[in-house]
C-alpha cells in the first residue's frame, strides 16, 4: 500500500513539474496573439451601479452584477477611458422602492458620474425621478415599462420595452401551435411592468381574433395559485400567458403543470432569467419567451462577453447579463467621445454629468452585445434584432437552456 502510494506520489510530483515547465510557452503563444492590455493611470472614473443584490429580484440582480462585472474588466482591458481606469461603485438597490431610493441617493450624492440601475420597472418609477432632479444621467439595463424613458431627460435604457418585445413570443407560440384558440392570461397586479404587460399581450391576442378567458391576478410575493389555476383550467384554455416577476411566475409555471395544464406557455420578460431554472426545474421545460438578447448573436463584443462568461459560469450568458454590459458599454464609450471631445478633467462633477448625459444620447453604438444600439431622443433603445427562445430543460431540472425558434418573419420567408 504505502509504496503504491508512494509511486503515485512520485508520477504526480513528475507531471506537475512537466506541467509547469510548459505554462511560460503556453503565456509566450498567447502574448503573441493579443497585445498586453495597456497600464492604466490617473483616478478611476466611477460609475454607479444599482441592482437588487438582495430579495426576490436578485435573480435578476445576479446575473446583472456578473455582466456589469465582465464590461468592467474588458473595457479596462482594452483601455479603460483613455488611459483611466473604470470603476463600478455597487450599491445594493435590493427589491422593492425603498432600496432603489437608498441605493440611488447614497450614488446621487457620491463622486460617480452616472447610474446603471434599478433592476425592475416599480423600482424605477421610485428612483429615478431623484436622478433626474439632481442631473444625473441613469441607464436602465432590465426597466421595460413603457413609460420609463418618460420619467425625464436623464433617464434612457437599454431594455426595450414590452410593447416591442412581447408581442413577437404570441406569434412565435401560435407559429408551433395554429391551432390556439382560447387564451387565459395571468398577471402581478403589484408590479408596474408586469401590468405594462399584460396589456400588451392581451391586446394582441384580441388583436389575433382570439378569445380570452377570465384574466387572473396575483402577487408578486404569492407561492401559491390554486385559486387562479382552479378559477380557469375547467374553460381548457389552449394558451396560458404570464406576466410576473421570476420566483412567482416559476412557481405558477410549476403548479400550472402539477395541476394538470399541458398545453403552452408563453411567459414574459419575468421568466427571462436562467436563474429562474431552479424555480421550476423540469416543469420550466417549454416555455416561450421573447428576448431582447442572444447569446448566439455574432458580434465581436459578444461573442467576447459570452466566452468569458462560459469560461467562469459554466453556462451560457442570458438576456439580463447581456443588457447590464451594454449598460456599462454605453457609459464607457460616452465617457470615451466626451474626454476626446473637452476632457473629463477639466469639467466639475455636476457639468461632467450634464454632458455626458447629452453625449450618450448622441452616439450609436456600433458592437454591443445587443447589437447596434442608439436612443431615441426620449432616451429609448433603438434596437435592430430580437429573439424568440423556448426553454429546455434536462429531465432531472437541473440545467436548462433558451433555444432560439425561427422568428416569424424567418417562417414567412
Ligand atoms: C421590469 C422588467 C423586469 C422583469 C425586469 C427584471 O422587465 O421591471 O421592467
Amino acid at each position: 500500500m504505502m509504496k503504491v502510494s508512494l509511486r503515485l506520489r512520485i508520477a504526480f510530483l513528475v507531471l506537475l513539474a512537466i506541467s509547469l515547465t510548459s505554462i511560460p510557452a503556453v503565456f509566450a503563444q498567447d502574448a503573441t496573439e493579443e497585445a498586453p492590455p495597456v497600464e492604466l493611470t490617473g483616478e478611476p472614473v466611477r460609475i454607479g451601479f444599482a441592482v437588487a443584490e438582495s430579495g426576490g429580484s436578485s435573480l435578476f440582480g445576479q446575473e446583472q452584477v456578473i455582466g456589469a462585472e465582465i464590461a468592467r474588466d474588458y473595457f479596462n482591458d482594452h483601455g479603460g477611458i483613455n488611459g483611466r481606469p473604470i470603476e463600478l461603485v455597487f450599491q445594493d438597490a435590493a427589491s422593492d422602492e425603498a432600496g432603489a431610493i437608498n441605493a440611488f441617493q447614497t450614488l446621487i450624492s457620491s463622486d460617480v458620474v452616472g447610474i446603471v440601475g434599478p433592476t425592475l420597472s416599480q423600482q424605477a418609477f421610485a428612483a429615478d425621478p431623484l436622478a433626474e432632479e439632481a442631473a444625473v444621467p441613469v441607464i436602465g439595463p432590465s426597466n421595460t415599462h413603457p413609460d420609463i424613458p418618460g420619467i425625464g431627460d436623464f433617464i434612457a435604457r437599454v431594455s426595450a420595452p414590452v410593447t416591442v418585445v412581447a408581442p413577437n413570443a404570441v406569434d412565435a407560440a401560435l407559429a408551433l401551435n395554429p391551432d390556439v384558440e382560447t387564451v387565459a392570461v395571468f398577471y402581478a397586479q403589484n408590479d408596474a411592468f408586469a401590468t405594462s404587460e399584460t396589456v400588451v399581450f392581451q391586446a394582441y391576442v384580441e388583436e389575433q381574433g382570439l378569445t380570452l378567458l377570465p384574466v387572473q391576478t396575483f402577487q408578486t410575493t404569492d407561492t401559491d395559485f390554486t385559486t387562479q389555476i382552479t378559477n380557469v383550467l375547467p374553460s381548457e384554455p389552449d394558451l396560458i400567458i404570464i406576466s410576473g416577476l421570476a420566483v412567482d411566475s416559476g412557481n405558477l409555471v410549476r403548479q400550472l403543470r402539477e395541476l394538470g395544464f399541458a398545453g403552452p406557455i408563453v411567459g414574459g420578460n419575468g421568466l427571462n432569467s436562467t436563474n429562474m431554472f431552479t424555480v421550476c426545474q423540469a416543469l420550466c421545460d417549454g416555455i416561450i419567451l421573447a428576448q431582447a438578447y442572444s447569446p448566439l448573436a455574432e458580434g465581436e463584443i459578444n461573442q467576447a462577453l459570452v466566452e468569458i462568461y462560459e469560461e467562469e459560469q459554466g453556462r451560457t450568458p442570458g438576456q439580463f447579463t447581456g443588457q447590464a454590459f451594454a449598460a456599462v458599454q454605453v457609459f464607457v464609450e460616452a465617457l470615451r467621445a466626451l474626454d476626446d471631445e473637452v476632457g473629463l478633467d477639466t469639467l466639475e462633477l455636476a457639468d461632467l454629468r450634464v454632458q455626458l448625459n447629452e453625449t450618450l444620447l448622441g452616439l450609436t453604438y456600433e458592437d454591443t452585445p445587443l447589437g447596434t444600439i442608439s436612443f431615441t431622443e426620449d432616451g429609448d433603445i433603438v434596437q435592430a434584432a430580437y429573439f424568440v427562445a423556448q426553454i429546455e430543460m434536462s429531465e432531472d431540472g437541473t440545467e436548462g437552456s433558451f433555444v432560439l425558434l425561427p422568428s416569424a418573419e424567418e417562417e414567412a420567408e
